[in-house]
């Protein structure tokens, strides 16, 4: 039976905006209060879907949520209709309403944790939503993303679903920004590797000094039960606290693995070696594990965090290779680049690099990585799938001629309060429940 990966790229809301929302996110901070262009932010994702598509790759599209949000805002005592609501959360508690209005669903890579069937007790594929606790703006999309995620993988013969994690910090997850799984082939037993922050339980165990570790050992944990990993075939690995500090908020800002390969940066886990040893072990001998390290000499934690070298995607091509696909900020970085034209000729399964322009979802943090949840799966699970949200040319020019007639050009800050824009929003998601065939998953449907 034929194995592969399937990306689902989160499809940019019709809100995108900058509000500068994610401390220890440092692109997010320092484009706070810039315009946005949520046309192009849309349609620079489409593109990236369509050419990962047009690889050979299985690519699909996962529908952003309804913003602002105005049912929190309501929990958060305002009242009136849905204009004085936000009118009157933009004039008295303005940080909040730019919480509840951002587009941040768009990164699916902490849309949830996925499981694949060869590594789950029940030979099903398990998702559990990131309850994203430690962002206000991030801690309203879990609900909303299990109903997504059911619409689209809705066979319970093939899709086990969990309700997120209890939403406090001592189960704060990120899903799978913080999460790799290396095997020798997709449909083989593989090893889940779990990265964190922090230790919720532990008070004695390092962590950052400047800025939050989002993510909990015992997240982690549970998530492997709740899937039915076996614990030979897991690995817990904490995040280094000093590149947390240094704007490393999630740990595929520092490394990236697919299959058989591990790309990571020198200073990106605690106790690397002995780990490693762990990974190598839990791994077996079925193929060469290539561990590729960058040293600080080769690419300081500063560039990797500036150019996103990390937050590229490791995609198996049909012909057996690798290729790298990677933001165009890695492209105007000579050191960067130079890394990666070397990369491709040192003999390990990376062939090749791919650039791709992002910019408007990278001046929020969020890279190649960040846009796209993968789910490894069989051609008969794959069937399974709600196949209105997999990439093809028809869904391409659909959804570019769907943002075009619902999306802006600009948002800036005071754009945010208007009425008009919930009522685009949500006519816009609307349409797409239609196009991607969803059924009723936004509160506005109800
Ligand atoms: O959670 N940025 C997101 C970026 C997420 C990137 N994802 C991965 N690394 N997988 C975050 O920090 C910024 C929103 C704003 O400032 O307007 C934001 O939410």
């Amino acid at each position: 039976m034929k194995f592969f990966e399937a990306n689902f790229d989160g499809l940019v809301g019709p809100t995108h905006n900058y509000a500068g929302l994610s401390v220890g996110n440092v692109a997010s901070l320092s484009n706070a209060k810039n315009s946005s262009n949520p046309k192009q932010a849309a349609k620079q994702g489409l593109q990236k879907m369509k050419a990962l598509h047009d690889l050979g790759l299985v690519q699909g599209v996962l529908a952003p949520q309804e913003r602002p949000d105005v049912y929190t805002l309501r929990r958060l005592g305002f009242t009136g209709t849905d204009a004085q609501v936000i009118s009157n959360a933009a004039k008295q508690a303005p940080a909040v309403f730019r919480a509840v209005c951002s587009a941040s669903s768009m990164w699916t890579a902490n849309a949830a944790t996925i499981s694949p069937s060869a590594d789950t007790a029940d030979g099903k594929i398990h998702f559990t939503p990131a309850n994203l606790t430690n962002k206000f703006h991030r801690s309203l999309e879990p609900v909303t993303t299990g109903k997504i995620l059911q619409a689209m993988f809705s066979n319970p013969d093939y899709f086990a679903h969990h309700t997120h994690l209890p939403d406090n910090d001592h189960f704060g997850d990120e899903g799978a920004a913080n999460h790799t799984r290396l095997c020798s082939a997709y449909g083989k037993r593989g090893v889940e590797l779990f990265v964190f922050g922090r230790y919720a339980f532990d008070q004695t165990k390092p962590v950052p000094k400047r800025y939050p570790a989002r993510h909990t050992l015992e997240a982690c944990e549970a998530v492997a039960r709740l899937h039915g990993l076996d614990d030979n075939h897991v690995v817990y690995m904490q995040q280094n606290p000093d590149v947390i500090d240094q704007g490393v908020f999630h740990n595929d800002v520092i490394a990236v693995g697919n299959q058989n390969v591990l790309f990571y940066h020198q200073q990106a886990f605690v106790d690397t070696d002995a780990k490693l040893a762990e990974l190598q072990r839990k791994f077996g001998n079925e193929a060469q594990l290539h561990l590729i390290e960058v040293k600080d000499s080769e690419v300081t934690v500063a560039e990797a965090v500036k150019t996103y070298l990390f937050n590229t995607q490791l995609v198996a091509l049909n012909d057996g290779t690798m290729a790298i696909i990677a933001p165009t900020e890695c492209q105007d970085s000579p050191t960067v680049s130079a890394y990666l034209a070397g990369l491709t000729e040192r003999g390990t399964p990376i062939q090749k690099v791919h650039y791709y322009d992002v910019k408007q979802s990278m001046r929020n943090g969020g890279g190649p990585a960040c846009l796209r949840l993968r789910v490894a799966m069989s051609e008969q699970e794959r069937q399974a799938v709600n196949p209105n949200v997999l990439m093809n040319n028809k869904l391409f020019s659909t959804l570019n001629a769907w943002v075009d007639k619902h999306y802006r050009d600009e948002i800036s800050e005071a754009d945010l309060a208007d009425p008009q824009l919930l009522q685009e929003s949500r006519t816009a998601l609307d349409e797409l429940t239609q196009i991607l065939q969803l059924g009723s998953v936004y509160p506005f449907q109800q």
